[in-house]
């Protein structure tokens, strides 16, 4: 590579995705994202370079320029690919950091993959910076790099944003290398976390498990720097939201959709990942009840849900899927009409246009994970539905709950709770609605994703 970068963010995956053409030329296209779409001007300003996967095991892909910044693809064999992302990465720290909704798996093969990336990872950083560069790590599938990386470069500004939440030291001590994952993130400068909960059991643990001075929100590591640990609530492009649900296309597609839904009175509507964490389940049987009890009449109300396909070949996301194709099935056949089924379930990802549109025709949107760093999915509802009409229902265990107030806040655990809240979502006094609605608005578009990267690095640089 020609020059080295100013600045420099790390995360398992890139932000291009491979596009081969007919005549079988490669280009490369920007994956649609938040994270992209916030870090790519101060990558251009700067003259950064992002190092990540490229997505494809047992090839190597040479660095090259996309967009007016660099490109860095590091390499994994099919067998780091299973032990490091879909082992150590996605069926320990997964389930760990989400209160062992799932059962996290221990595997010494799994963490020395996760060890072996890792330092590829920083390795590589550490060619990519320039001198005395600004490095952003992003994400658990690189808690050592921040460690790794100060050790090859101490010239350097290290910053780490964990997305998902940081579990309390009653399970994070289960982890038998509890204590190399907490040195490893102390090598950052600037740890950030979703919620202040999140810093506060961070710092705990450091407190209780180590030996470094802790001041406040500052972890000091004697002979070399100090650490902060605070909370920087990750948000969305909200205006660019808005905007895309405006647009004549977007209002084309949710006309369609209400056609193809036989104009209900009445949606329901779910967008997850399908994943555990989501809380599918427990909604799933909580509408179902709603519509077999009648109190939701299928002839008038729908409840469309939408799963992403994810991690399909790890167990637990196999037995999801079965037991929500179950669950489903189960439920529309005691409830609805033909042709007229009372859940709609898509097992498919869709288009940013698509789930606009999805976002302006629900009247109720459901968000109900037993545990979730923040959720974006309720910060784009909030964003792309039109009116003050709309009601969001949302689980006092996702990061959003502790900004989105005014939403109807459930416990997913308390499938009678959960059951009256929806009811009360979907019946309340306009008035209400639309008051709770005005307040997360305000919310959503007053705290964007560009203000969290500019908190954080403005943060980072002041360190
Ligand atoms: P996720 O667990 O992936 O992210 P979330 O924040 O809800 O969860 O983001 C999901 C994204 O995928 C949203 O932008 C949504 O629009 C999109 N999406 C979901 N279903 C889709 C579908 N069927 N088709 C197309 N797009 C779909 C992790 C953490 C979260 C944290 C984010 C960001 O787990 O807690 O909010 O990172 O930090």
């Amino acid at each position: 590579m020609s020059e080295r970068a100013r600045f420099v963010v790390v995360a398992n995956r890139l932000p291009v995705d491979r596009v081969v053409a007919d005549d079988g030329t490669v280009d490369w296209r920007t994956s649609p994202g938040g994270l992209v779409t916030a870090l790519e001007p101060v990558m251009r300003r700067m003259g950064g370079a992002w190092v990540g996967w490229h997505g494809a095991p047992d090839e190597t892909v040479a660095p090259f320029q996309h967009d007016g910044y660099s490109i860095v693809p590091v390499p994994l064999s099919a067998e780091e690919y299973e032990e490091y992302y879909e082992g150590f990465s996605n069926a320990t720290l997964w389930p760990l950091f989400h209160d062992t909704v799932a059962f996290p798996e221990f595997h010494r093969e799994w963490w020395d993959a996760y060890l072996t990336v890792n330092r590829r990872f920083a390795v590589a950083t550490a060619e990519a910076a320039g001198d005395g560069a600004t490095v952003w790590v992003q994400d658990y599938q690189l808690l050592l790099v921040p460690q790794m990386l100060r050790e090859l470069r101490p010239d350097l500004k290290i910053g780490f944003f964990l997305h998902i939440p940081f579990p309390p030291i009653e399970l994070f001590q289960q982890l038998p290398w509890r204590g190399q994952i907490i040195e490893g993130l102390l090598g950052a400068d600037l740890v950030g976390f979703q919620v202040p909960g999140g810093a506060q059991n961070f710092l705990r643990l450091v407190r209780t498990r180590t030996r470094h001075r802790v001041e406040r929100d500052g972890v000091r590591i004697a002979g070399s720097h100090t650490c902060v640990a605070r909370a920087y609530p990750i948000s969305i492009d909200s205006q660019g939201f808005a905007d895309l649900a405006e647009t004549p296309e977007v209002i084309a597609e949710s006309e369609a959709l209400l056609e193809e839904l036989g104009h209900p009175k009445t949606i329901f509507l779910g967008v997850d990942r399908l994943d555990y964490t989501k809380g599918l389940r427990q909604r799933i049987r909580a509408m179902g009840e709603l519509f077999e009890e009648g109190k939701l009449d299928p002839a008038d109300t729908v409840f469309l849900q939408v799963a992403t396909p994810s991690r399909e070949r790890v167990e637990e996301y196999k037995k999801l899927r079965d037991d929500i194709d179950l669950l489903v099935g189960r439920i529309n056949s005691h409830v609805g009409g033909v042709g007229r089924p009372a859940i709609s379930y898509l097992h498919a990802g869709f288009p940013r246009t698509t789930m606009a549109a999805m976002y302006r025709i629900a009247n109720v949107m459901v968000v109900t994970p037993l545990r979730d760093g923040m959720n974006l999915v309720a910060k784009e509802y909030v964003a792309c539905h039109p009116s003050t009409n709309g009601a969001l229902v949302l689980s006092e265990f996702a990061g959003a709950a502790k900004e989105l107030k005014q939403a109807y806040i459930v416990n997913p655990y308390d499938l009678n709770g959960m059951k009256d809240v929806l009811m009360q979502a979907a019946t309340d006094a306009p008035r209400n609605r639309q008051r709770r609605m005005r307040a997360l608005k305000k919310q959503v578009f007053g705290h964007t994703i560009e203000q969290w990267a500019d908190n954080f690095l403005g943060d980072l640089e002041g360190r």
